[in-house]
């Protein structure tokens, strides 16, 4: 049986805006997707799961299921209603609650300072792209280190890549827009930058506490062995992956990274991203003091070589089988026979997790530890008609999922990688960017028009293997 170190830490995430509803209370400020996601009328980030309200009740839950320590993230205009200037100080006083609920609890808070919900001023002064924005983020994050001595373990941004993808490559996130890989690329070097900065401050502070990233890592492969689809597969891989690794755990890009996202944009005409020296040398101070990297892995990509125009279909709803990705200077996206996917197209492939672990070891030497920031599945579940308080929902796909992928963490830490701890998606259900309240990932139900929670078997299954750390046949 396999068995995970006794100091692994096993955890559960979150992330503000998906949580905490709330959203006009307590002199919060706009953030780009309120007013986004109410023109486009699909659903509502209101009530989320009131964790704003709640944070106690679900943090008791998380103690009694073997939760040891979970990813919140701070939402910046909370604090910052305009995201610089004036300090709202209800907003600073929901945090100190619940930091100080973590710790009644006996769970570490590793927090998150951006998670997708940039101030709506900063975002419509250009958001990523403006340089207005990033001394802003500086300013803030400073300003929560001074305020919150009682977190030790903080994470500058979630997801630059995805971040950066979603707002200007394929659309999704907002300004929603489509095709521009130049933009996407210069909003990721100036995150890096940010997060270089930000980090190089906390050093100097000397809190005695941790800092990393988080990244979205979903492995990439070339769909056959053929020449043009590994170069597809690398050209992917630069994209979504090795620029960022190598900005912040080298701290340095390498010249072939370089080469193909040159490559990427020329094939569609755009330019390439803009660095300086200073940049550069920040980027390399951080990445020799950066104490971890996150990573968010849930599935695999296989690509394939690609002529034509950009096309991508977001699969938002749980119809299986209607996403499409191609993209023109790069590859498309297609799954090999027999690989397995949930209602979102998402593939299920837990040597990818291993893959991406072991690369890390191998090719970021820097790093000194790597927590799997994020990895569950979102199913659609429903409570059933003749539920009552002591209802447990069955979800015995999640629990597969969650033995596989366990299995594939403790191999790679049997081959040498230093991963330290877990942290499932998501602590309880919750509301997702692009899919609403459909795609539940919690291993606490929750029942949204009431808000009571019911447990889910897969967390019993949490449980146990928190206890014991050996992964169940
Ligand atoms: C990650 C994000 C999370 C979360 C998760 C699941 O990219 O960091 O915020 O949403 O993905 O994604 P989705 O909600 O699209 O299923």
């Amino acid at each position: 049986m396999l068995k995970l170190p006794k100091d692994f830490l096993m955890g559960g995430a979150s992330a503000a805006y998906q949580v905490e509803g709330a959203t006009k209370e307590d002199g919060k400020g706009k953030v780009l997707w309120d007013d986004y996601l109410e023109k486009q009328g699909r659903f509502s980030p209101d009530p989320a799961a009131d964790f704003y309200h709640r944070y106690d009740e679900d943090l008791t839950l998380a103690q009694e299921y073997g939760v040891q320590a979970i990813r919140v993230s701070i939402a910046w205009s909370r604090i910052f209603p305009d995201g610089t200037g004036k300090v709202e100080p209800r907003g600073v006083s929901y945090y100190h609650k619940l930091f100080a609920s973590c710790k009644k609890h006996n769970i570490i808070p590793f927090v998150t300072l951006h998670h997708f919900d940039t101030p709506l001023k900063l975002h419509d002064k250009g958001d990523w792209l403006s340089q207005e924005m990033l001394d802003a983020f500086v300013d803030y994050a400073k300003f929560c280190f001074k305020e919150f001595p009682e977190v030790k373990y903080w994470i500058t941004i979630n997801e630059p890549t995805s971040m950066a993808i979603q707002q200007t490559v394929s659309g999704t996130f907002p300004p929603g827009v489509t095709g521009r890989f130049d933009l996407a690329f210069q909003a990721e070097h100036n995150q890096m930058v940010a997060h270089a900065r930000i980090v190089n401050a906390y050093k100097k502070m000397n809190l005695g506490g941790q800092i990393g990233i988080v990244h979205a890592l979903q492995t990439v492969y070339p769909y056959t062995d053929s020449a043009a689809d590994k170069h597809a597969a690398a050209l992917q891989d630069a994209f979504e992956i090795r620029l960022y690794l190598d900005g912040t755990l080298a701290g340095e890009y390498n010249p072939e990274t370089l080469k193909l996202v040159k490559e990427i944009v020329d094939a569609n005409n755009q330019p390439m991203f803009k660095s300086t020296p200073e940049e550069m040398d920040e980027l390399s101070r951080a990445a020799h003091q950066l104490d971890f990297v996150g990573v968010n892995n849930y599935f695999s990509k296989w690509i394939k070589a690609y002529d034509g125009d950009s096309e991508m279909v977001h699969n938002g709803t749980g119809a299986k089988g209607t996403s499409v990705s191609r993209l023109h200077g790069i590859g498309e996206e297609r799954k090999p026979d027999g690989i397995e996917t949930t209602d979102w197209d998402w593939s299920i492939y837990p040597k990818g997790m291993h893959d991406m672990l072991v690369r890390i070891k191998k090719e970021y030497p820097l790093v000194p530890a790597i927590y799997v920031t994020e990895n569950g599945i979102g199913l659609k579940e429903s409570l059933p008609k003749d539920a009552d308080d002591n209802t447990i929902i069955d979800d015995p796909k999640r629990i597969d999922y969650l033995k596989k992928y366990f299995k594939a963490i403790a191999e790679a830490i049997n081959d040498g990688v230093n991963v330290k701890g877990y942290f499932m998606w998501s602590l309880q259900d919750q509301f997702s960017w692009t899919n609403g309240y459909s795609k539940r990932y919690g291993m606490f139900f929750v029942d949204f028009p009431t808000q009571k929670r019911y447990v889910k078997k897969s967390a019993y299954w949490f449980k146990k293997l928190s206890e014991t750390h050996e992964i169940p046949e």
